[in-house]
């Protein structure tokens, strides 16, 4: 047995928790390979390991920072070290369940534990002892040096340091790290369970005077443009800022004028804080964050946080990240117009802050703090209400403020994530308070928000939503009047939103729309950063993402750990594209003018270059500087269009973009910010006015055999009324396609808002299509009508395909088709039975391979989701038209599209116009198939190539985890028609 596992302490023997530093005093970085062993129980290998001349040799070796369960390691009992993906001793995925019984503070006897072995070297002039410091460390750890314990600690993404009493030359470390304890309960966040110590180790010198702890306070006064600087430490120290002309006694406060510190504009004063024994870096950014009227103010203005839910993750190395990476996340975050991130659920590598404080990201830090596991019991014996917790938890935030309290990127302190309620709060709202009143504090989940300084949701529907932002939404169940009015009055921060799981989220506009509209909501996080999938392979060598459902094991939270606006690698997924522009900081607007408004909360549009680019059927005819004078923030400018030729044959469209004008630390110049887009010459109308079939259509020529019709170009079966050829090019269909391969957010959450279901029982996937008539009338027009239906039920769909030639070289498909039947033979909402999809699906040979477009793109575009995709003409491959989310589903759709070329070796073009315009799709398998598929290697060329030409297709939503898709994107069941041109 191993007590302290199981212990309700957060730890023992650890030094007082203290800032996070750079400072020139010695470091050792003991980073690297280490010995290591795993055993499956808590005894570990037991205590030979510690002494020093225990033969570690025949032990495996580790990165240090790393996840055991992410490298090669010795299974007990087995001979050779391997991988452990894939099996319960490897990396499982739970949501909200706890991999371990309810408990608490229990732990299984089961319970993997790695005991590690470091020896390293203390230089002859390393002066007296040091300190042992620990970033990382999952779940449990106790550690000995040179055979004598040093203590033991829980919290596994919060550091803890040990007086390390080292000697010169050889030492040896030894670590022994459990996958569960007691800690495990209180770290119930929604991601992998992955332990080891996956953070720095690091030696640190301690020399004599050195400076423990130090507090920046660093205030901003709006009203007179000074900066307040204090800096309290323990130990008598100088501070030193050269470029404010500062030099004083810590402790003592200069008052001068400063440039603040904000995200959109991080000035930092760089200087040092120096004891007799020790230098410290300092960057103190001067900033002032206050609640006035009920809004959130920095600076003395209203922010609005633009925000992202980060996890730490890498594909291959899980929560261990490189500093590259944590700046690569940031710059993607910064271009993507994000100005804020809430390290859900725990404070993430001190690094990371670091660099939010010098890129400029405003930071909601959340402490290491979920105990979600607990809804399965009601709540009862929740940490948060139970005394026997308190120092625990008081143990985590206090090492969470302690360590980041200097860094003016941390606008507020978030007490936990989904830990319901408890007395605790009130106790940790009051450490916090007592420490750092400068920064406001956040609990989401306790409806009473007693403890919060925010009113805060996840999840909300726009209804919702637009209630909150006028103040009038409904009282919550269990709150008193004053509660409630004290809620009320409160800043409202939407702390996840826009659940970015598979294509999607929708909404993005709509969400914008209405929280910048109010002054109450200071801010929106989407739910999430990244995907969790793991890079992995599969028995056969091909290559896969890896989510929780690949692990035979349960509780299992399945595929909803991919979730994010980057996929696993990092690739932005079209998700990205649609919340940079939707969060775009500039808004310009074309009609007669152009406008162009400046939602910026500091910056002016100085750092910006406008450029005009004029387009005639998406080819540039002209284009230029805009001149447009400052905007403030808050303020529109109008500036008359640019001069440029008018009289263009097609549509003409004005397409402004707003640059930066100059390199900046987190992209270079002529990085895109913000663009708008007009057309210039009246509304498009599509076919209707272009492409009116000849007034004397071609006669159809009667049948040359009795199964065979020709029109124009065109070839078909005279028995079904099929297009078999046209063209010359083989070709079948279409079909009356009224189906889609479901997107995780079709799946809904829980059997709720589970369209995919309904669109199975209603028999959406298995359409069967019957010809009731082909028929050629007296003007040449061929008439094909049908019925698509679906076995057992009486509902479907009747059509009317009226073909006419036009000239010798296209034809024109008039579709008329309308819903029949009860569609109500199902235990559904009528609300909930629509078709994902309206449209005709055509199968055409495997050889074409190039599409060409003038419609929206480049990215693909769906009702809810389409501010991203600009009117244009695009050319890629089909191979190119393809996302490829690591689940396949639904994807790469394209609307509004006026005409669509396909090319091919040896075949001829084939074009396609529509009227109104349609959304295509192409691709070389079909919905069928991208639906059966588990992973993007499962879909494999089908040797033709399926296009759809849809009048609609259903948004997407985000009920992956969140509201039901609102009825506007949703394909009304009533009478609809559209028109096809085809021409080779
Ligand atoms: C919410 C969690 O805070 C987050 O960790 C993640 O699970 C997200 O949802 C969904 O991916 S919890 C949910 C019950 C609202």
């Amino acid at each position: 047995m191993q007590p302290y596992v199981e212990s309700f302490a957060p730890g023992s023997g650890r030094r007082r928790p203290r800032a996070d530093a750079l400072s020139d005093a010695r470091r050792l970085n003991l980073n690297g390979m280490w010995a290591f062993r795993l055993s499956p129980t808590a005894e570990g290998t037991g205590d030979a390991f510690l002494a020093d001349d225990f033969d570690d040799s025949p032990w495996d070796r580790v990165a240090v920072p790393g996840h055991w369960v992410l490298q090669h390691v010795t299974p007990p009992g087995e001979q050779a070290p391997r991988s452990l993906r894939g099996t319960a001793d490897g990396p499982l995925y739970t949501n909200t369940a706890l991999p371990i019984p309810l408990d608490p503070p229990r732990v299984p006897t089961e319970n993997p534990t790695g005991d590690y072995r470091l020896v390293f070297t203390v230089p002859e002039d390393w002066h007296g002892d040091g300190v042992l410091r620990f970033q990382g460390v999952d779940s449990c750890a106790k550690v000995w040096l040179n055979g004598a314990e040093l203590g033991w600690s829980t919290g596994s993404r919060l550091p803890f340091e040990f007086d390390a009493p080292v000697r010169a030359g050889a030492n040896v470390l030894a670590v022994r790290v459990h996958r569960w304890s007691s800690g495990t309960y209180l770290e119930d966040q929604d991601m992998w369970w992955l332990p080891g110590i996956f953070r720095d180790v690091e030696l640190l010198a301690r020399p004599t005077a050195a400076i423990d702890d130090h507090f920046v306070h660093a205030d901003y006064d709006a009203a007179t443009g000074t900066g307040t600087l204090r800096v309290d430490t323990d130990v008598p120290a100088t501070v030193e800022i050269p470029e404010l002309g500062v030099c004083m006694p810590a402790g003592e406060t200069a008052t001068v004028p400063v440039e603040p510190w904000s995200a959109e504009s991080p000035r930092l004063y760089r200087g040092v804080l120096r004891s007799a024994g020790e230098t410290v870096e300092l960057a103190v950014g001067f900033r002032r964050v206050e609640i006035r009227d009920g809004v959130l103010l920095a600076n003395g203005r209203r922010i609005f946080l633009a925000g992202v839910n980060r996890h730490e993750h890498d594909q291959d190395t899980g929560r261990t990240l490189d500093v590259a990476t944590m700046r690569e996340d940031i710059l993607l975050m910064k271009r993507a117009n994000l100005n804020a991130v809430r390290t859900s659920h725990y404070p993430p590598h001190p690094e990371f802050l670091r660099l939010c404080d010098e890129l400029g990201m405003w930071v909601v830090e959340e402490c290491d703090l979920e105990t979600h596991g607990f809804i399965y019991d009601g709540w009862a014996r929740n940490p948060p209400a139970l005394p026997e917790w308190r120092a625990a938890l008081e143990d985590r935030v206090r090492r969470m403020v302690e360590r980041d309290k200097n860094r003016p990127s941390v606008l507020l302190w978030s007490m936990a994530n989904e830990s319901w309620t408890g007395e605790t709060f009130g106790v940790l709202e009051r450490l916090i308070r007592d420490r750092d009143p400068s920064r406001p504090i956040l609990y989401e989940r306790d409806p009473s928000y007693r403890n919060s300084d925010f009113y805060s949701l996840m999840y909300p529907s726009l209804e919702a939503l637009e209630l909150i932002a006028r103040r009038e939404e409904p009282r919550p169940e269990r709150v008193t009047d004053e509660e409630d009015a004290r809620r009320r009055s409160l800043p409202f921060l939407l702390v996840e939103y826009a659940h970015a799981m598979g294509n999607g989220p929708g909404s993005l506009a709509d969400y914008d729309r209405i929280l910048r509209g109010s002054e109450r909501c200071c801010g929106a996080f989407v739910w999430e950063w990244i995907d969790h999938g793991f890079r992995s392979v599969d028995l056969a060598g091909a290559e896969f993402t890896m989510h929780g459902a690949d692990v035979d094991y349960s509780p299992n939270g399945g595929r909803f750990c991919l979730d994010g606006l980057l996929f696993s690698d990092r690739t932005p997924s079209p998700g990205l594209a649609e919340l940079a522009k939707v969060l775009e900081p500039v808004r310009v607007s074309i009609s007669d003018r152009v406008t162009v408004r400046n939602r910026y909360d500091f910056l002016t549009t100085g750092h910006l270059a406008f450029r005009w680019t004029l387009e005639d059927d998406g080819v540039e005819v002209a284009s230029g500087a805009l001149d447009v004078p400052l905007v403030l923030p808050g303020e529109t400018v109008e500036v008359p269009l640019p001069a440029g030729p008018r009289e263009a044959a097609g549509e003409t469209w004005l397409t402004v973009q707003a640059m930066l004008a100059a390199d900046a630390s987190w992209a270079s110049a002529g990085h895109v910010v913000a663009w708008g887009q007009g057309l210039l010459n009246g509304p498009f109308d599509g076919l209707r006015d272009r492409s009116t079939p000849v007034a004397d259509p071609v006669e159809a020529t009667m049948p040359l055999t009795a199964s065979v019709l020709r029109l124009g170009p065109a070839v078909f079966d005279a028995r079904n009324g099929r297009l078999t050829e046209f063209a010359g090019i083989p070709l079948d269909g279409p079909e009356l396609d009224v189906y889609r391969a479901p997107t995780e957010n079709d799946r809904g959450q829980g059997g709720r808002n589970d369209l995919a279901s309904v669109w199975k029982a209603v028999g959406l996937d298995r359409m069967l299509h019957r010809t009731d008539q082909v028929a050629v009338e007296n003007d040449g027009t061929l008439v094909v009508r049908g019925r698509t239906g679906t076995a057992a039920h009486n509902h479907g769909l009747r059509s009317v395909f009226r073909w006419t030639a036009v000239a010798d070289s296209a034809v024109r498909l008039d579709v008329d088709v309308d819903f029949e039947g009860a569609w109500t033979d199902t235990p559904f909402r009528q609300r909930d039975i629509v078709v994902p999809r309206l449209g005709l699906r055509f199968r055409l040979p495997g050889d074409y391979a190039n599409a060409e477009w003038f419609g929206r793109g480049p990215g693909e575009s769906y009702v809810d989701s389409q501010a991203a995709a600009r009117v244009g003409r695009f050319r890629t491959s089909i191979d190119g038209l393809q996302t490829p989310y690591p689940v396949p589903q639904e994807n790469g759709n394209h609307l509004d599209t006026r005409w669509l070329r396909l090319t091919g070796a040896g075949l001829p073009e084939l074009r396609v116009d529509g009227a109104p315009t349609f959304a295509f799709t192409v691709r070389r398998w079909t919905s069928e198939e991208l639906e059966r598929a588990r992973k993007p290697h499962d879909l494999v060329d089908s040797g033709a190539v399926w296009l759809n030409v849809d009048a609609a297709q259903q948004g997407i939503g985000s009920a992956s985890c969140g509201p039901a898709l609102p009825d506007g994107y949703r394909i009304p069941r009533e009478r609809t028609s559209w028109s096809v041109l085809l021409q080779a």
